[in-house]
């Protein structure tokens, strides 16, 4: 073969290897709020904008953003809006507070590539936000909890099961470590919920998932997260519960609140 054909064959391969995945990464270019933002009133939608039109299949959302309260309660409605490369979602909040709102989203290009991101957005005065904000850099923070039946919403719960718990934050690797005792068996997932003491509800959504691995072990099971909701949970634990569901108690075997 030529030296001069070679070459053309060899830009045609690799144009038919690199042009999907140069096309392929759409990016978020922007946002309302954007990120980081602190606004002065939660907005009534969440827009985000990407830099190529989002894949859309007839009625079937493959594009997905979620925003969560400070409680950690999910007010996004089920209604994905995707126009062209823009997606938005009307806001339902129960109640308004002011605090750390974390969006999180997952998108596809037109190519199927998929995007996931996150990023937050702060409702209130500025001074109250910086120190909510705050992510420490360092150090670890332990809390306790002891779950039963009671603790489930509306006490549906286990009339005899217990549990507990100690959960440690480690803020210099991001990590939550914990370690839970129980009597519950058959246990089908195990979750950190936000639960609205006031209000005495427990939000569907889980906050933080934990591993299964954890339950009667002999040593502590541990997990990466963001730095924002491990600030979050450890600024708010008391508003927090770890919950276990079981075989007989799909809804919450047992609940307990964590505390320092
Ligand atoms: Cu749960």
């Amino acid at each position: 073969m030529k030296k001069g054909r070679f070459s053309l064959v060899l830009a045609l391969l690799l144009g038919v290897v690199l042009a999907p995945i140069a096309s392929a990464h759409t990016v978020l270019i922007g946002s309302n709020p954007t990120a980081g933002a602190t606004v002065s009133q939660l907005p009534e939608s969440i827009v985000l904008k990407f830099a190529n039109p989002l894949l859309t299949l007839g009625s079937s959302s493959v594009n997905r953003v979620q925003v969560v309260d400070p409680m950690g309660m999910t007010i996004t409605s089920p209604d994905n809006i995707v126009k062209g490369s823009i997606l938005s979602n009307v806001l339902q909040p129960s109640m308004v507070m002011s605090g750390i709102y974390k969006v999180i989203f997952r998108v596809a290009a037109q190519d199927g590539h998929v995007l996931n991101g996150s990023f937050s957005f702060n409702v209130g005065d500025t001074k109250k936000v910086t120190s909510s904000i705050k992510v420490p850099t360092s150090g670890s923070v332990t809390f306790h909890a002891l779950a039963n039946g009671k603790g489930v919403l509306d006490g549906v719960g286990s009339p005899t099961d217990t549990a507990s718990g100690t959960f440690t934050i480690n803020f210099d690797n991001d990590t939550f470590c914990y370690q839970i005792t129980t009597t519950v068996k058959d246990i089908t997932a195990a979750h950190v919920h936000a639960a609205n003491q006031k209000n005495l509800t427990i939000s569907d959504e889980i906050f933080l998932p934990l591993q299964l691995a954890s339950v009667n072990s002999k040593s502590a099971v541990c997990q990466k997260e963001d730095g924002v909701s491990l600030a979050t949970l450890a600024a708010n634990a008391k508003d927090y519960v770890f919950m276990l569901h079981s075989k007989k108690y799909p809804d919450g075997d047992v609940a307990g609140v964590l505390k320092k």
